[in-house]
Order: C-alpha cells, then structure tokens, then sequence
C-alpha cells in the first residue's frame, strides 16, 4: 500500500502491569528500526507503566476504550480526557467483543470517537461483519452502515486522524482469517465508502487495518494488498517473538 502501514496490538484483557512491563521492555529493541507505526494498545491499568517502559522508543501506546463524558457519574468508565492527559495517543474504539459482550452500538462507538477527536486521541475504529451477514452477502451493508454511523458528524479534517480496523467477526480470536483477497476487498470498499462521504483525498489518507488472526504466517500476504496498511493484532501481540515478524513484514 501507498500509506505508511500501522502495526498495533490489541492485548485485551491481557498483561498485569509488571508483564505490560517486561514485553514492551523486551520488544522495543527489536522494532527500534521499524519503518511502520507500532502500537501496543493495553489494559487501562497498564499505561501507566506502558507510557514509561517505551518513553525515547518508536512504540506509541493506546487504550482499549474510552467513554464519551468528561467525567460524571459513570462508575467504572474512563473518559478521553483522562487519557489525553496521559498523554496516551492512540484508542481502540468499537471492537467486536465491546459489540457482542458489552452492548456496544454505533451510536456509543460515534460518540466515544467524536470524544476521542476531540481530546485529541487518535481513534481506531473496529467495523465487521459477523459470519451470518457473509453468509446472507450482506457484509457490504453492514460495514456501510458501520462506516457510516460511527463516524457521523466527524469532519473531513479528523476522519483523516481516525484508524478503521476491518475485523471480520468471524476470523476474532477464532484462529480463521480472511484471505488476502476477502480482507483487500472489505478494505477497498471500506475506502470507497469514506471517497463518498469525504472525497478521494480524504480516503487515500486513511489507514485501514486488517485485524482478526494476523500472525507471521499470513501477515505477509495480506499487508501486501493495496487498501490493506497495516494490522490490529491479538494474540500474536502478546509475545514478542510472534509481534516482531509483522512489524517487520510491514516494514
Ligand atoms: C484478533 O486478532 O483476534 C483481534 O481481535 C484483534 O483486535
């Protein structure tokens, strides 16, 4: 692809903080001379020690979620002003298991982004179609209205800020990924759909990920596709041995 690729685990409810530690201690001398963006995007309790560990490396940090509120009565929730002043740069926003398991829906994910923007995080929007909707052909509706909706009412100028992961639901945590040629034809069409709303320039600036079973053996292919820039990583983000090869593949 023409864009500089973006390489960002996606360690879930993964890493106490002293593992957060030790990986990202481990893994920044072997990324040190990536040509892509790396991320390692962590558990809440972990950027604390994650901002530290990488501090004067080339691994940016992101959190997995953040609500739309300042602040307020929101028990358990944080909000991306706190995380703004972290000084974290990156939020997962959307993910199919905030979806499936914690009622997230368009509407939240649209107002967690426009909070993100707005606090000057860079969000990574997750859009998918579940196997279902493949199935019934629909999965370029569905990520239509995804697209659309979660990013309704963000301008131009931050849409070119936002991250979208394609994550078919169907290839998360499953060990099945999409084929090159299933994930480059979601990604293009995710990129022609932000040409409609937003116009080309605005489209061929945006980075679209794949995500949902990256890992070594099938990263090579699959960032080779044009509209594919890069990958949000499970479980190869968890050991450093199995990360390193795909920031390397997208170097
Ligand atoms: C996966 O690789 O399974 C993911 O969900 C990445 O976000």
């Amino acid at each position: 692809s023409k864009r500089k690729a973006i390489i960002a685990g996606n360690w879930k409810m993964n890493k106490t903080p002293s593992e957060a530690k030790a990986l990202l201690t481990e893994l920044a001398p072997m990324v040190k001379d990536a040509d892509c963006e790396v991320i390692a995007c962590v558990p809440f309790v972990d950027l604390t020690v994650a901002l530290e560990a990488t501090e004067g490396t080339n691994i940016q940090i992101g959190a997995e979620n953040c609500h739309w509120e300042e602040s307020g009565a929101f028990t358990g929730e944080i909000s991306a002003k706190m995380l703004a002043e972290m000084g974290v740069p990156y939020v997962v926003l959307g993910h199919s298991e905030r979806r499936q398991y914690f009622g997230e829906t368009d509407e939240t994910v649209n107002k967690r982004t426009k909070a993100a923007l707005a606090h000057g995080l860079k969000p990574i929007v997750c859009v998918g179609e579940l196997l279902w909707e493949r199935e019934c052909d629909i999965t370029e509706e569905v990520i239509a209205r995804q697209i659309k909706l979660d990013l309704f009412d963000v301008s131009a100028e931050d849409v070119k800020k936002t991250v979208i992961a394609y994550e078919p639901v169907w290839a998360i945590g499953t060990g099945k990924t999409a084929t090159a040629d299933q994930a480059e034809e979601v990604c293009a069409f995710i990129r022609a759909t932000l040409a409609k709303l937003y116009g080309q320039e605005v489209a061929d600036a945006v980075t679209i990920q794949y995500g949902g079973s990256m890992n070594a053996g099938n990263c090579e292919e699959l960032l080779s596709k044009t509209d594919v820039d890069g990958g949000l990583i499970g479980g190869a983000s968890l050991v450093a041995e199995k990360f390193q090869p795909i920031v390397a593949a997208a170097s």
